[in-house]
């Protein structure tokens, strides 16, 4: 028996797993599969576990029904490529080398989750969104979508061989992985990463959900008219709905008898449409985008809208608000399909009688701002965008559990690893919360730092000067309070009491009264860089 199998037999959750089937008691109990489900930039608020004001998703709700829900999961850097090598990893970015998108090439030959779970005896998977440059390494099987992947029609690279695929990208995704889980070789346990496109920008959903929220109007949120007033580094970007959503890429109003952009006429509109028509236009800057069926199902829906917007003109804070409620429809469509593609993907297992001994992990890249502080886009350590989803079906546990431990992308695949029954390498620095799954209390949890769970939380964004134009910060994060340091062509730090100003609208950072709790803030920001040996450190 290979020892990770042995391993796996011994532990608490594998023993767990096979409760199911005590009745035939001769049968071994099988080793855990993982399949990780990884959506590109859906926001927490956008899932009914989480948050009922905008969108049901019964599938995704499904996995914390039967499971667990984590009420304080984070990132450690709000970006996909960033965020992607740190789930690889378990060693937050400057130590897994993969700090931007913009820059970043991930060393592939470094040790990671799929290397580590392969030699433990394991078949590794991974299908769709990719976004880290280099080859995949590590996997037995990869089939991935070309940088951020395309909605319509997309291209995939499969172990090296380009292919065009037709359909809309989820489906495509979820065919991909259920046809690797039909071909793969039964006697090995597996762990499949699903990582989807959807729901980045430029949200564009599949024709059959084209209009399905259009009766709705969404709720402002409640920082939709932020001033930033207190807050240098809040006013400084441009990840505005207002200012910086366009209303041709970003929202589809490409007025189809206009003029194509040249570079005489570089209008912002006309940039916006060019890069949408390579989304949209079949055989353009890219081959395969939308075919001449495709197009006319989704003209046909968004023309008339077209011509509203046009006879309309709106401006200012109608304008505003218009731009907020487009945003919101097509996003929650393309949510949807993702949820009715995690519903597929459930049957499978169903069907398959892999439910028993598969874990089910529900995620996202990162958080995404819904209009809250009037943004969209991630990249701060705001709550909105820090945080993400994780819900977690471990089999064999109690159901409907809300876990409020800080986790963070580090920790999964420690997490992961220990699932396998798989020894965690002391370099990793994340900790498997798989205790936590199991139901031990976090202050019995023995962590690499000891007893206790960890009270606090790192975090660290590099992607500056870039798209976007957040400026790069790190900070620390407890129970009660965020501190963060903005930093670069700025020098500016925020300080949030999370209690009394859970929207972040008042920035306290040199306040009279605040000085003990800033001196201890900042001992603990340090004491996290020292830790986690970040040479941001000399520059604090
Ligand atoms: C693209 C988007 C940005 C987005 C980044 C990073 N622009 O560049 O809005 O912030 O990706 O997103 S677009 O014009 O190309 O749509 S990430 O999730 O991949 O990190
Ligand atoms: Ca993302």
């Amino acid at each position: 028996m290979p020892s990770n199998l042995r391993l796996a037999l011994t532990s608490a959750t594998a023993l767990a797993a096979a409760g199911a089937c005590s009745q035939k008691e001769t049968e071994p109990p099988k080793p855990l599969n993982v399949v990780y489900i990884m959506c590109d930039d859906h926001s927490y608020q956008t899932i009914s576990a989480y948050d009922r004001r905008y969108i049901e998703t019964p599938n995704i709700d499904r996995i914390s029904e039967e499971g667990a829900r984590f009420t304080n999961s984070f990132v450690a850097n709000s970006l996909s490529g960033p965020s992607r090598a740190c789930l690889l990893t378990g060693k937050h970015s400057h130590a897994n080398g993969f700090t931007n998108n913009e820059h970043g090439i991930f060393d592939g030959s470094q040790q990671t989750l799929p290397k580590l779970l392969q030699a433990g005896g394991y078949q590794t998977a991974m299908v769709g969104k990719w976004h880290l440059v280099s080859d995949p390494t590590g996997f037995d099987y990869w089939d991935i979508l070309t940088g951020q992947g395309d909605y319509y029609n997309p291209v995939f690279i499969r172990e090296g061989e380009r292919i065009v695929r037709h359909g809309y990208s989820t489906d495509i995704t979820t065919d991909v992985a259920l046809d690797w889980l039909d071909g793969r070789d039964t006697d090995k346990p597996f762990c499949l990463f699903l990582h989807y496109k959807a729901p980045h920008r430029s949200w564009m959903p599949d024709l059959q959900d084209l209009g399905m929220y259009d009766d709705v109007t969404y709720p402002l949120p409640e920082t939709f008219y932020d001033d930033y007033a207190t807050r240098e580094a809040a006013a400084k970007q441009e990840m505005s709905i207002l200012a910086d959503m366009n209303v041709v890429y970003d929202l589809k109003m490409a007025d189809r008898e206009g003029e194509i952009h040249t570079p005489e006429n570089p209008g912002l509109e006309q940039y916006g449409r060019d890069l949408y028509r390579r989304d949209l236009a079949p055989g353009e800057l890219v081959p395969g985008r939308m075919d001449a069926e495709q197009q006319a199902a989704w003209d046909a829906y968004y023309d008339p809208i077209i011509e509203r917007f046009k006879r309309d003109s709106l401006s200012g804070k109608a304008l505003y608000e218009w731009k907020y409620q487009r945003y919101m429809r097509d996003y929650c469509s393309v949510i949807h399909s993702v949820d009715r593609n995690v519903g597929r993907v459930y049957d499978y297992l169903r069907d398959h009688g892999l439910l028993e001994n598969t874990v089910v992990v529900y995620t996202s890249d990162q958080g995404f701002f819904m209009g809250e502080h009037g943004y969209f886009d991630k990249r701060f350590m705001y709550e909105e965008s820090f945080r993400t989803p994780l819900l977690v079906r471990l089999p064999g546990q109690k159901r409907h559990r809300d876990i409020d431990a800080f986790v963070q992308n580090i920790d999964y695949a420690p997490t992961i690893l220990e699932m396998a029954g798989l020894p965690v390498p002391e370099d990793i620095q994340g900790e498997s919360f798989l205790p936590l799954l199991e139901g031990v209390k976090p202050s019995k949890v023995m962590t690499t730092e000891g007893k206790g769970w960890r009270k606090s939380l790192y975090y660290h964004y590099y992607e500056f000067p870039a798209e976007h134009s957040v400026r790069r910060h790190y900070g620390v994060r407890t129970e009660r309070y965020s501190l963060m340091h903005f930093y670069n062509d700025i020098d500016e730090w925020e300080l949030f009491d999370l209690q009394e100003d859970p929207m972040q609208l008042h920035n306290l950072y040199g306040e009279p009264g605040t000085e003990d709790i800033t001196r201890e803030l900042r001992k603990e920001l340090e004491r996290l860089q020292v830790l986690y040996d970040d040479p941001i450190i000399s520059r604090n």
